[in-house]
Order: C-alpha cells, then sequence, then structure tokens
C-alpha cells in the first residue's frame, strides 16, 4: 500500500505535517514543477528561479534521506502541467492507495485539491500546516464576535500562547508595542549594511536556462540572483540579519533611501513563504540573541510582532474571509494600473525607483510596497484585481494568503476597514520625511498644485473628496475632512483640475 505525499512548492520544510507519519520504504513524495501555477499569474522570473531551485534542493536532501522520491521537472516529457494531473498520473504510476497533502497556501489550490478524492478515486488527506502559530479555526475563533479586528489584541495572544518576550504574564519592558520609537526618518551617512548573497550551484543554473527558455517574457530580471535556495543558506540569511541588521531594524523600519533597497530588514519573507524557515524558529532565535546580547528591545520586539503578529494576523483574514474577501471594492476603484508599474518610466522619483528595485531583485521593503507603491495605487484609485495581480507577480514572497489581505486590505481599503483601522493615504510630505527620493524628482514636494507639484499632495485630497461618502464616518479620517471643509472653493477647484489632468495622463 502506498500512499503519495504531495509537496507543493511552497511546503520545503522537512517536519511538514505531509511527511510526518512517511513510510520511508513504500510511500512516494511527488514534487512537480507545473507550468499552471508558474503562469496562472506571469510570475517574476526570479520568483520562479528561486522556487524551482529551492524545490531541487529540497528533493535533493529528501532523496539524500532515503525517501522514494517522484520529481517532475517542468520539461519533463510526460509532464502534464497541472497539480491535479500530476497527481492522477502518479497515482496511477505508484499504484497509490492514498495522497497526503498539506494544507495549501491558496483557496484556488485548496478547492482543486477537495475535488481529488472524487475525481482519482482515492482517498486525499488535507492536513493542517502547523508551521503557522495559529491555526484557521483558532483564528476563526478570536474573531468571533467582534465587529472590527484588530492585529494588535491578536497579536498580544500570540504572545501569550508561545511565551514570546514575557515576564510571566506580563509584556517584557512593561509594553507590548514599541512602534513609537521605530518611525525614525534616515539620517544622512547612515551605513547599511551589504544584503546577504549566495553563490550559485550547478542546480540553480541549470534552472536559470530553464527560465529562460520558458519565461523570458515574464516581468523582472532574472540576474543577478542571490537567495539561498537551501534551508542551511536560509539559516545563513537569518544569521546574518541577526548580526548586522537587527540592531537599527526597528529605528529605520519605515525609512527609504534611494539605491538603498535592503536597508535594515530582514529580507526573509520568502524563505519562511516557501518553508525553508519556520516563523517560530525565527522568533525563538531572536528572542535568544535579544537576552544573550542585549538588543534594543524596540527592534526586537517590532520584528517578532511583524512575524507573529502581522503574518499570523493576514493569513487568519485570508482563511476566514475568503472568497468573497477577492471580490470586495469598497471604494469603487476602476483605474486600469498604468504601465510605469511595469517599465518604471514615470517622472515620479519614489515610484521609479520602487519599480525598479521590484523588477530587479523581486523585492522592495514593507514601506515602499505601503507608502510609496501602495499609496499611489489608493489615490489613484485602481482596480483591486489589478493591484493584487501585480503584487502577486513581483514579489518572491508573494502567495495569494500574504499578497490579498495585504494588497485589499492594507492598501486599497477595499474590505470598508475589516483590516486596518484606516486607509494608509498620504501626500509628499510623508514620502519626503521618510525618504530622500524626492531630492531628485522633477516634481517638488513642497508645491501642493500646479504642473510641477507633487502628484501626491493633490490626489490625497482628491481620493477623499472622490471617496468622502464612504470614508467621512471613520473618526481616524474625521480630522481630514475637517480640513477639507476649511479649504476655499478655489483651492478644492485647483485639486480637483490638477487630479484629473494627472490621472488622464496615466492611460
Ligand atoms: P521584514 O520587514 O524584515 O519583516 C519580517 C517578516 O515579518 C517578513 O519576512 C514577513 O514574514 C513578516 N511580515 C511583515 N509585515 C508583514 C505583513 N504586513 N504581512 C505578512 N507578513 C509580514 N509579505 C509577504 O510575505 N508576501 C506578500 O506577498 C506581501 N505582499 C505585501 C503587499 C503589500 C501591499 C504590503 C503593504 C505588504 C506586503 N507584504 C507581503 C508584507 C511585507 O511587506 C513583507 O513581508 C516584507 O516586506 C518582506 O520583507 P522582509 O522579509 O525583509 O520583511
Ligand atoms: C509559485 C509557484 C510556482 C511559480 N510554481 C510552482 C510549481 O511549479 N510547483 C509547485 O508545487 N508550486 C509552485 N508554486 C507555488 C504554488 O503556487 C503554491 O504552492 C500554491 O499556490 C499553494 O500555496
Ligand atoms: Fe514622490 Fe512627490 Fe517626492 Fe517626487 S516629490 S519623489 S513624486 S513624493
Amino acid at each position: 500500500m502506498v500512499t503519495l505525499r504531495l509537496l507543493l512548492g511552497d511546503q520545503l520544510t522537512h517536519t511538514i505535517s505531509s511527511l510526518q507519519d512517511i513510510d520511508i520504504d513504500k510511500d512516494v513524495i511527488l514534487m512537480c514543477e507545473v507550468v499552471e501555477e508558474a503562469s496562472y499569474v506571469k510570475h517574476h522570473q526570479k520568483k520562479i528561479a528561486f522556487l524551482f531551485s529551492a524545490m531541487r534542493h529540497f528533493a535533493q536532501e529528501l532523496r539524500d534521506k532515503g525517501y522514494n522520491m517522484a520529481y517532475v521537472k517542468l520539461d519533463d516529457k510526460k509532464n502534464t502541467q497541472s497539480f491535479g494531473s500530476e497527481v492522477q498520473r502518479a497515482i496511477a504510476e505508484y499504484q497509490a492507495t492514498k495522497v497526503v497533502v498539506t494544507f495549501p497556501g491558496e483557496y484556488r489550490v485548496l478547492q482543486e485539491m477537495k475535488e481529488w478524492q472524487k475525481r482519482y478515486s482515492t482517498p486525499v488527506e488535507i492536513r493542517e500546516d502547523d508551521r503557522f502559530l495559529a491555526s484557521p479555526q483558532e483564528f476563526a475563533d478570536w474573531a468571533k464576535g467582534r465587529k472590527q479586528l484588530r492585529m494588535e489584541y491578536f497579536y498580544r495572544e500570540m504572545r501569550k500562547k508561545y511565551s514570546i518576550l514575557m515576564d510571566r504574564d506580563k509584556p517584557l519592558g512593561s509594553k507590548w508595542n514599541y512602534d513609537a520609537e521605530n518611525r525614525k526618518p534616515p539620517k544622512s551617512g547612515l551605513h547599511v549594511p551589504q544584503p546577504y548573497r549566495v553563490k550559485c550551484d550547478k542546480i540553480t543554473q541549470e534552472v536559470f536556462k530553464l527560465v529562460e527558455k520558458k519565461f523570458s517574457h515574464h516581468f523582472g530580471d532574472l540576474k543577478p540572483f542571490h537567495y539561498a535556495v537551501t534551508r542551511e543558506q536560509a539559516l545563513g540569511a537569518l544569521e546574518h540579519f541577526i548580526e548586522e541588521r537587527l540592531v537599527l531594524f526597528g529605528d529605520y523600519q519605515d525609512a527609504m533611501i534611494e539605491g538603498e533597497p535592503w536597508m535594515y530588514h530582514s529580507h526573509i519573507g520568502l524563505y519562511l513563504n516557501c518553508g525553508l524557515l519556520t516563523p517560530l524558529e525565527c522568533v525563538k532565535r531572536v528572542e535568544e540573541v535579544y537576552h544573550q546580547k542585549n538588543l534594543p528591545l524596540n527592534a526586537v520586539e517590532g520584528f517578532i510582532r511583524q512575524i507573529i503578529g502581522w503574518r499570523e494576523y493576514i493569513r487568519g483574514i485570508y482563511w476566514l474571509k475568503m472568497p468573497e474577501y477577492k471580490q470586495q471594492n469598497f471604494l469603487d476603484a476602476q483605474r486600469k494600473l498604468p504601465s510605469f508599474f511595469w517599465d518604471a518610466d514615470t517622472d515620479m522619483n519614489c515610484l521609479k525607483q520602487c519599480v525598479s528595485e521590484t523588477k530587479e531583485n523581486a523585492y522592495a521593503h514593507h514601506i515602499q510596497r505601503l507608502m510609496v507603491l501602495g499609496n499611489f495605487a489608493l489615490v489613484a484609485g485602481i482596480h483591486p484585481d489589478e493591484v493584487n495581480e501585480w503584487y502577486l507577480i513581483v514579489y518572491a514572497d508573494a502567495y495569494e494568503w500574504v499578497e490579498l489581505p495585504n494588497v485589499s486590505g492594507m492598501i486599497l481599503f477595499a474590505d470598508g476597514g475589516y483590516l486596518a483601522s484606516k486607509p494608509y493615504a498620504a501626500s509628499g510630505a510623508y514620502i519626503n520625511k521618510m525618504s530622500n527620493y524626492c531630492k531628485n524628482c522633477r516634481f517638488k514636494v513642497s508645491k501642493k498644485n500646479g504642473e510641477d507639484a507633487c502628484p501626491f499632495n493633490y490626489l490625497y485630497w482628491d481620493f477623499l473628496m472622490r471617496n468622502q461618502d464612504k470614508l467621512q464616518k471613520n473618526h481616524r479620517v474625521a480630522v481630514m475632512y475637517r480640513t477639507l471643509a476649511r479649504m476655499k472653493p478655489e483651492r478644492l477647484e485647483e485639486i480637483t483640475t490638477d487630479a484629473q489632468r494627472f490621472l488622464d495622463s496615466l492611460s
């Protein structure tokens, strides 16, 4: 009796639930590179290369451990190019009597999996993904009866549950959250360490050839490529972050500097999301070093909050609210995505920098995604489908469970405020305070209106005007509406005219 153990590309974890009771002599582990996954959206070339290389390395590790591996490469002649049809083929080939798989990261894939038992007349067991700190059920229980969800309260539950940064039942340092200390603008002369870089081996080189052959029409630069592709290397990336960047992670979490895409962030999101690292091990390691080296609490707490707070909260909302979540468009945004999101051909320097870095690295840090690219998508009124597709394509750490709530909930307010308490709209002043982008921009951040005024300055007010009926009741935005109410009619007209001219120029 053979059990087929299916491992998806984002399940590269040796302790994953689908392998927990494996019979090493009989069972077969199936991994497959399939066109359906690589092109249902046209993922960034670097993202595909990263994942395929990581999958191939992981399969090799399992082979070395003595497991029976069925690894289907993208260009294998018999590859039928979808998860379902590959499972069907493997059932027949290995005469499998059961399929075991861990809960996937996307609703679309889960719906597929639920069909397999009937379609292939073989029992299919879908096991919980216990790499996360909270199960979808646990999150649903926490959310039940709450009108509005707030990450902060969920985060505190996780801190208590896993006893992280706790002093018995109290938070270490007496405060739960040190975010107020984590908004420093970038100082001039700040030294930003080089990112962790891994040399490509033969497996990765082979994947490059495949990506060049099959996906060269996709967005993004394939090379240079420095990402980790094994667990050992990913652990190296974590240690490198702890050693070199963690100490200033908190202080400069929101800061942006032209030509410095990596800042003091960890760059481990892609490893966490494909399973090379697990969230709890990262958090425990950081907590351990905090005690050993007496690191600043604002840095350590800030980092831990991202992982056990935001990451888990985002996933909870995804599984609680799908599939409806994907259809939401509370602000009725209808605009198409401007072409500069693909070619960086824009005079707005902040956007140019963030798109260029995204194209080169399949990475942008949180505040670039939120307050530059996201802020623009929000104030320009771009349709959530267009924005979601872009974010899912361009980042190496993007899977729908984490991308969708960040985009529809956090940046676009498309869920009407279920995830975030207010829209993250901002004028150029915010970007000017937190970055040096404005210095090299053809627009003037200090100018409010006119051809050479920073477009964020009038788009921000135009956004508030366009959405007044939907937003003015939100008490966190009310103060801005009071300012708007005091503006002279001529100023309001200028805002509308400038915004209209600018938005028309996008299409
Ligand atoms: P760090 O800044 O070092 O943070 C550490 C870790 O915390 C991250 O690796 C990540 O696992 C977690 N984290 C931090 N913020 C979030 C968050 N808001 N949601 C979930 N996890 C978080 N993250 C993804 O993993 N995949 C996505 O597709 C994704 N899309 C995003 C889209 C938008 C519009 C925004 C605003 C944020 C998005 N994020 C996404 C969250 C965040 O920007 C990335 O996790 C982070 O930039 C990854 O880089 P890092 O590893 O250097 O993170
Ligand atoms: C993102 C991705 C890509 C590009 N290709 C594959 C693939 O060929 N095979 C695979 O198993 N997984 C791939 N993935 C990751 C899947 O899209 C991901 O596992 C599902 O969306 C479920 O989260
Ligand atoms: Fe961006 Fe405006 Fe600054 Fe130019 S002036 S970089 S558009 S915020």
